[in-house]
This record gives C-alpha cells, structure tokens and sequence, in this order.
C-alpha cells in the first residue's frame, strides 16, 4: 500500500452508523452558524478518529490476504470516502468566502485527500472501493505457476531470476511469468477507471488526473509544465547510460539480440521493470573491474544481518542526526519479512497508524543491500509521519508526495562507501579515479536509470484518465511509453490481451508514481542543502551526513512543517530555493556525464 493510500487511510474511520460529518455543536437558541474555521476542526477531529480505523483495516489486509479482510478494507474505504463526499459538500458552504489562508489550504486537502475519490452515488462507491480491494489482492497473491507441475513461483523470486541470471531465454520466462499476472486485472481496472474518474468529476475535477496534478500549489498545467522541464534536464545523462549499458548488453548477448541504435529488451537490466539496473552493476556494467566498488550483500549475509538488524541500523542512522528513537509499537509492530503462513502484499510501505505513536513499516526484507536501502527509505516516511504528529489531520501528509519520498532517499545518499565501510558491511575503499567512476557508475543504475520510468507512470495514467488512451489501446500505449521513454521493448511480443501496466504495483494500488519522479530529483536538493548545513565543501558524492545534529536539526524542522505550507516555501527554508531543479542531481554525477561522453564517442546511442 502506498504512502498516499496509507495516507488517506490514515484518515478514516467512521465508527458511527452514518457516514455525516460528526454534527456541529446546538444550543437551545438557534446556533450561529459554524465558521470555516469551526468546520476545519470538526472535520479534522472526525478525520482523526477515521484514519484510524481505515488505517487498521488496511494493515490488516495487507498482511493477512482474505476474502474477509478485503471485505473489512473496502467497507473502512467506503465509509471514509463517502464521509470525504459528504464533507466536501458541506463544505461549499464557505465557498466565496474570505477564507484565511490556513482553513482555504484545509479545505483544498480536503477536497484532493483521497487518489480515488467516490462517485456520490452509494452503489457505485461500495463497488468501486470492492474493486480497490480486490486489485490489491489479485496484486499480492500473484504468482508464476510453470508448465509441467513445478512450483508456482513469487514476485520476489521472480525478482531473483531477473537479477542473477544470465541466461536469456530463463529471464524471457521469469519476466513474462509475471507480466502475465496483470492480465487478470484489466477487466477490474477498467471499470475502476471510469468509477474514479466519476468522483474526481464530482468534487469538480475534469479527470482523475487533473485531481492528482491539482496537490502541487500550482496550476496542473505549470505542473505538466515543470515535470517536463525536469525530465529535459536530466534527459542527456540518462541517454549517455543507456548507451553505455547497450553497448555492455550487446558484447555479452550478441548484437542480434541488443541491437546499436535500437531499445534494450526489458528482461535483461536486472529489474523486472528495468526501472532500476544496478542488479547488472557487478558483472556486466562495471566501468573498470580492477577496482571495484564492494557490495555489501556479501557481509550482509555472512554476518547474519536480519530484517530486525537492518532496521536497528536504519533507526541508528536518523538518531546519529538527532532523530528521536522509533516507539514500541514499531518493533511489536511491524511486518518486516514475508510470513510463511499467509498471502501478504509484499511491496514496502510505511505506515502512519496513531499519530506520534504508532508508525509502522510493511515490508519482505532478506538481508542484501537493495533491502537495506528500503528499510532506510521507508523509515523517512515514518520519521516525516513522528515530526509532524501534532498538526490537524489535513496537514498530516509531505509539503508535496515527492517530498515524502525523498526523506529516506536523502538519507540513503549519505550511505556512502566509506559510511558503509563504518559499519563493517564492506573494507575501507582505495581511493581512485576508477574507484569513483564505478561508484558513480553504481549510482547512476540505480537514480538514473530510473527517471524515464519515473516519469512515464503517470504520462500514461493521466491520458487513461482523460481518455485520451482507451482500454483498447492500454497495453500498446504502455508500450509506446516505454520504448519512447526508457528506450526498451518487450522480450515477447504483446497485445491487448495483455496487461502490463497491471505488473507494477502502484497501477493495480493507484498510487499516483510522479512521486517518485520528483523524489529522485528532490532529493540531491536536500542532500546538497543538508551539505551545507553541516558545513561540508567537498565534492557531494563525497559528503554523508551520519552523525550530523546541524543537518539533522535542518531537515527536522522542514519535516515538522508537513503539509501546512506551499511546498514552495518548505523548499525554500531548506534550500534557499523555491523550484524544483535537476542542478543538485547533475552536480553529483558530475565525474559520470564526462566519463560518459568520452566512453560513447562514435558510438551509435538513441533509439
Ligand atoms: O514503492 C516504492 C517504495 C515504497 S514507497 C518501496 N518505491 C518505488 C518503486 O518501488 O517502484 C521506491 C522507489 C520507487
Ligand atoms: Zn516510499
């Protein structure tokens, strides 16, 4: 479940038989009217109590798979939408109002808390949250059954073939022994589609995606306008990698089978997805093998690290910064690996269940270095969700959801090799110009090689909700996405069907992902301003900000702000900036971009 559903379901639960909002207090003489000030309150306390009982429900569900804990979650999601309807209703009350700026910002999270609002009509809002809760199952329990009575196969292990192995018929298998799990859920999206579409249309939306680009205070427009701003500053770099990772492709699977000058097939950069690549790092995509940047996967598991050790050294990184500890109720708990006995969605999440003290994490962690890096990430979450506990319920969220994601991943880009080295997971590194390019290099799989697919999620999301791409053209519109974004094609041909958009799993939880693009960029701002603040002035490849009070005070306080402000403005107390901009993340890779120019010299790059 994603932040933002957890969000949302951290603000509902209505444990009354009606889905009104609570009523506003009577006097025996007629009552003044409520102000918008008094209406805040009352919805935030209603809200309060809500997000609990939808947060439960949730959680529930997510680590114990069941017709009946489905059944729970989409009934707690049905009453906290139509609590959400009702209230925005009332709300138009103070429409035209002069409002002061805090209760109209409050009534705008109102207005966009939900990514599915419901339509108004009851039938179809219990069979849309049905349908929530059932894309989220079929999510979960998926599974690769071969021919032939081997054993059915799971996402993660699926994940596994894709990252070890080399052999490219086993990696068409595995890959397409997932992708094919989606198609079982297009009937169910597609309906989805139209019955969220209809409550965005509700609340006065044009679209679903018009509500998703509306949370950025500013106008959808200027907020189409900066994603693709970005996407043209990071654009170059992303072409030098992919012409490089092309090149080590075609020596090692033949030039008939990775082509120069055509897009890279999907099943062979280590990631289901090839959202990320540094699975291929140690074998095929190294710069200079002779010195090569340590792993700690090897430690990891010869020191018998579990997914309880991971997460006492994720804690131990944000109190080294002055974060306070985690509470109890995170290491009683929390799901941190995947329990043998029953389905659960696996896919990471963090989890606000009780304002300041109960934040959780959901997660299948194994003891390698891609898991530490999640329990670091998810940890920010429940870090932003401790600092800003006490602010009203519409406030509780990130100054934007790119903010949310990019606290972990701040952090993360302080786990550097000499960090790592500290605490024993890998030798201290020899310092060399080689050694830093293929630490760039490593970095640059996992960041870079992202962006596209972080940016492409919603370019098909958002025309799907304004119907410019229509079920009959989901998969090949996908597809087109992908090739013309990332520069891969599938291993087997597909067709509609096919559904592919379906084998990631913000599509079936409607997790709005330009999250994750904005995160990636984000988060080398915050990494250079916390920098800064800890007075470093080397390279900021170079700089971690373990053990630093100043940068951790820093970032603190713009946690601690949550959503009650124009991001603009939490950015600016950080930065000194108030855009967005891919500067930071080009400064980093900086030594990378010309190591790559001179490396794709005469090289046939593009696709
Ligand atoms: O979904 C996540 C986190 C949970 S918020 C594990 N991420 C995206 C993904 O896995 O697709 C983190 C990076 C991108
Ligand atoms: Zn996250």
């Amino acid at each position: 479940m994603s932040v933002t559903r957890l969000l949302a379901l951290a603000a509902i639960v209505l444990v009354l038989a009606s889905c009104a909002p609570s009523a506003p207090p009577t006097g025996a003489a007629a009552a003044p009217p409520e102000t918008a000030e008094q209406f805040v309150a009352r919805v935030n306390a209603d809200l309060d109590r809500m997000g609990m009982e939808l947060a439960a429900a949730g959680w529930t569900q997510a680590t114990y798979i069941t017709v009946d804990t489905q059944l729970l979650e989409s009934k707690a999601n049905e009453r906290y939408l139509a609590y959400l309807n009702q209230a925005v209703e009332e709300s138009k009350r103070y429409d035209g109002q002069k409002l002061s700026p805090e209760t109209a910002r409050a009534l705008l999270k109102l207005k966009l808390n939900s990514p599915a609002p419901a339509p108004r009509d009851a039938a179809k809002r219990a069979r849309m949250t049905e349908l929530e809760s059932e894309l989220e199952a079929k999510y979960g329990k998926g599974k690769y059954c071969p021919e032939g009575g081997k054993p059915c196969l799971t996402l993660d292990q699926l994940s596994d073939i894709l990252a070890q192995s080399r052999n490219y018929d086993e990696l068409t298998r595995a890959w397409k022994g997932w992708h094919d799990v989606g198609a079982s859920m297009r009937a169910d999206y597609t309906e989805f589609v139209g019955l969220a579409n209809e409550g965005a249309r509700d609340l006065g939306f044009k679209d679903l995606g018009v509500l998703w680009r509306a949370n950025y205070d500013m106008s959808p427009e200027d907020f189409d306008a900066l994603s693709e701003k970005l996407w043209q500053q990071v654009k170059p770099l992303y072409d030098g990698l992919h012409c490089y990772a092309r090149g080590r492709l075609a020596k090692k699977y033949g030039e008939d089978k990775v082509p120069a000058g055509k897009p890279i097939p999907a099943q062979l950069l280590g990631n289901m997805w090839a959202q990320s690549w540094d699975k291929i790092y140690g074998d095929l995509l190294t710069p200079y093998p002779g010195a090569s940047v340590a792993s700690a996967d090897a430690a990891l598991k010869a020191q018998k690290w579990d997914a309880v050790k991971m997460a006492h050294s994720a804690e131990a990184f944000y109190t080294s910064m002055g974060f306070q500890k985690l509470p109890d109720a995170f290491w009683e708990r929390s799901m941190l690996t995947r329990p043998r006995d029953r389905e659960v969605v696996c896919h990471a999440s963090a989890w606000d269940m009780h304002p300041g003290t109960d934040v959780r994490v959901k997660a299948c962690l194994e003891p390698n270095e891609e898991d530490l890096y999640t329990i670091y990430h998810e940890l920010g979450h429940d870090y932003y969700f401790l600092a800003y506990a006490k602010l009203p319920f519409l406030f509780r969220d990130g100054a934007n959801d790119g903010f949310h994601e990019a606290i972990g991943d701040t952090i993360n880009l302080s786990v550097t090799p000499a960090y790592l080295a500290k605490i024993g997971l890998i030798p201290q590194a020899k310092e060399s110009r080689e050694a830093l390019i293929n630490q760039q290099m490593k970095m640059a799989l996992t960041k870079i090689a992202f962006l596209p697919f972080g940016r492409l999620i919603d370019q098909w999301r958002w025309k799907v909700f304004s119907g410019e791409i229509t079920p009959d053209h989901y998969n090949s519109s996908w597809w087109e996405l992908r090739r013309r974004y990332q520069g891969i094609v599938p291993p087997v041909p597909r067709t509609e069907a096919d559904f592919d958009p379906a084998a990631k799993f913000h599509i079936p939880d409607n997790t709005p992902y330009t999250r994750y693009f904005l995160s990636f960029i984000l988060q080398f701002q915050f990494h250079r301003a916390l920098c800064q603040a800890s007075g470093f002035s080397g390279p900021l490849y170079e700089c971690s900000n373990f053990g630093n009070k100043a940068a951790g005070d820093k970032f603190e306080a713009m946690l601690a702000a949550g959503a009650s402000a124009p991001w603009q403005d939490t950015l600016e107390k950080l930065t000194g900036s108030r855009d967005i901009d891919a500067s930071a993340i080009n400064e980093y890779f900086q030594p990378l971009i010309e190591w790559l120019k001179t490396q794709n010299e005469g090289q046939k790059c593009g696709w």
